[in-house]
């Protein structure tokens, strides 16, 4: 249901793509809008045109009495809402709210929103693909890039899809999917929780709305996920790559099967696009709003074989003197590098480091002892990580990405492979996982035939 914000004071914390958006909003619903930034405007872009609409700034910090003046705080998903001003607004009463809560009361279409630690916007994605190729106007954004509350203030959508962070669901009220996919649980984001409850307590909370009407999308092989949707009076609907459910997602070793309400279908896995087994549970998990919603099962499989992947996941970037490349600049932390790893033969150079995140490493040493030949470490979690992965692997330190590509080719035999797959967030040196992966894969472009080991 739509809030009415006319003269209402909002601050909006954060002044990234949500921010921005956030404003935009705020200010067509006539709120007297106030952009709250720890950043200095000189440091900040896209404000000019925000002045021009009336929202007034707070920049180089959080302003407390603004705060306590508010009749309302909206944070971006990348503010934690820990800080001051926040906790203390709170603590007075003030509601603080996410951007994924004034969206969703903003919208009319049914949403269905993703979280896990990984795979979430491949199956984002590729559930986005089935939706439109049955016709229908559908968003798919979210964490993935586009702020949902850029796409549903403007225009009027058949489907939401959406991808959600742990971040964007702390701060919701009402929001509530028709559809919930949990797809893993492990470690990620210790730098923002105090530890795994507080991490997975937010993901929780993307259920705590939903009634008997609506479905849970759970991955039967993971126990934390099972764990976490417990209690929620949704329906359940599992997916497992592990074996064929009697009702429900399965894989058999070679076919997908949903078998439902008495009917069974089988999709043959080897005409994906997609590679790895992880891809198949994507995949799976994608499948199943649209087949509930009666999408001829023709159509779902066509858009799902046919997705060729994200850009940043496991791309082969070139095949060069007998050397394989890939830039998995998006394998920002253990689970997903351990996943990405699976899917190569040794012996493999693995790039890996940049901004730590709290987490344990342990998960990958094996995978590094059983495939990875030599080690080249970047960024601020270099140090912690050659301490950790010293008796398993031949461990090298580079200043930068592009030395570290230097390096792996030095290093890395005919017949090898060199994956670029970092563990880590991309903060310490870059503005995000894209630019990291962008800078990689022209750095491995360069590379001239005839220099490798
Ligand atoms: N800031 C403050 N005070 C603080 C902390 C931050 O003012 O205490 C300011 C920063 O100075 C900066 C702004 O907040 O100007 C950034 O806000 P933001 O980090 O929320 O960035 P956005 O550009 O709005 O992007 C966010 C998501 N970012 C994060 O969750 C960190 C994007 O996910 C998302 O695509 C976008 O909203 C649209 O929904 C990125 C991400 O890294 C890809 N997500 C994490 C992940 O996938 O692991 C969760
Ligand atoms: P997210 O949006 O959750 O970060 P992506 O779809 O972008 O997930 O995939 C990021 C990386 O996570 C991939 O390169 C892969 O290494 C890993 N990954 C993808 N899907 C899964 C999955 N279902 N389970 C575990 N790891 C996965």
């Amino acid at each position: 249901m739509r809030r009415d914000f006319k003269n209402q004071s909002v601050i909006v914390v954060g002044a990234g793509r949500t921010g921005l958006a956030l404003c935009a909003y705020f200010a067509r619903r006539q709120a007297r809008v106030t952009l709250s930034d720890r950043r200095c405007r000189e440091n900040l872009d896209g404000l000019d045109a925000l002045q021009r609409a009336g929202v007034a700034f707070d920049l180089g910090g959080h302003t407390l009495e603004l705060f306590l003046a508010a009749d309302l705080v909206v944070v971006s998903p990348g503010v934690p809402l820990t800080i001051a001003a926040i906790a203390a607004a709170a603590a007075e009463g003030i509601p603080v709210l996410g951007e994924i809560e004034i969206a969703f009361a903003e919208s009319e279409a049914p949403l269905v929103a993703i979280t896990g630690t990984n795979g979430k916007s491949t199956t984002t994605t590729v559930m986005g693909e089935i939706f439109s190729a049955w016709g229908k106007k559908t968003f798919v954004g979210g964490n993935l890039g586009t702020p949902l509350i850029e796409a549903v203030d403007l225009d009027r959508w058949d489907w939401i899809v959406a991808e959600l962070s742990s971040f964007q669901l702390e701060a919701i009220e009402s929001f509530r999917p028709r559809y919930a996919l949990l797809l893993n649980i492990s470690e990620d984001h210790l730098d923002r929780y105090p530890d795994m409850q507080s991490y997975v307590a937010a993901k929780r909370r993307m259920f705590e709305n939903m009634t008997a009407g609506d479905v849970m999308i759970l991955n039967d092989n993971d126990p934390a996920v099972l764990r976490a949707a417990k209690g929620c009076p949704a329906r359940a609907v599992h997916f497992s790559s592990r074996r064929v459910l009697e009702e429900g997602m399965g894989f058999d070793g070679s076919h997908i099967v949903w078998r439902h309400a008495g009917v069974c279908r089988r999709f043959p896995a080897d005409q994906l696009r997609l590679k790895g087994l992880h891809n198949i549970e994507n995949v799976m998990a994608a499948m199943i709003p649209p087949l509930l919603e009666g999408v001829p099962h023709q159509t779902v499989w066509a858009a799902a074989a046919g997705f060729a992947g994200l850009p940043h996941r496991m791309t082969e970037v070139r095949v060069l003197d007998g050397v394989a490349w890939y830039n998995d600049s998006k394998g920002t932390n253990v689970g997903s590098v351990v996943k990405s790893l699976a899917g190569l033969q040794a012996p493999v150079t693995l790039i890996a480091g940049g901004k730590d995140k709290g987490g344990d490493y342990l998960p990958l040493v094996e995978p590094v002892r059983e495939k990875v030949a030599h080690l080249v470490l970047i960024g601020e979690a270099a140090e912690k990580m050659a301490g950790i992965f010293s008796d398993a692997a031949d461990v090298v330190r580079a200043a930068s990405l592009e030395e570290a590509v230097g390096v792996a080719r030095e290093l890395t035999p005919k017949g090898g492979a060199v994956l670029f797959s970092p563990g880590c967030s991309s903060f310490d040196m870059f503005r995000s996982f894209e630019e990291r992966g962008d800078v990689f894969t022209r750095a491995v472009l360069a590379l001239e035939p005839g220099g490798n080991a």
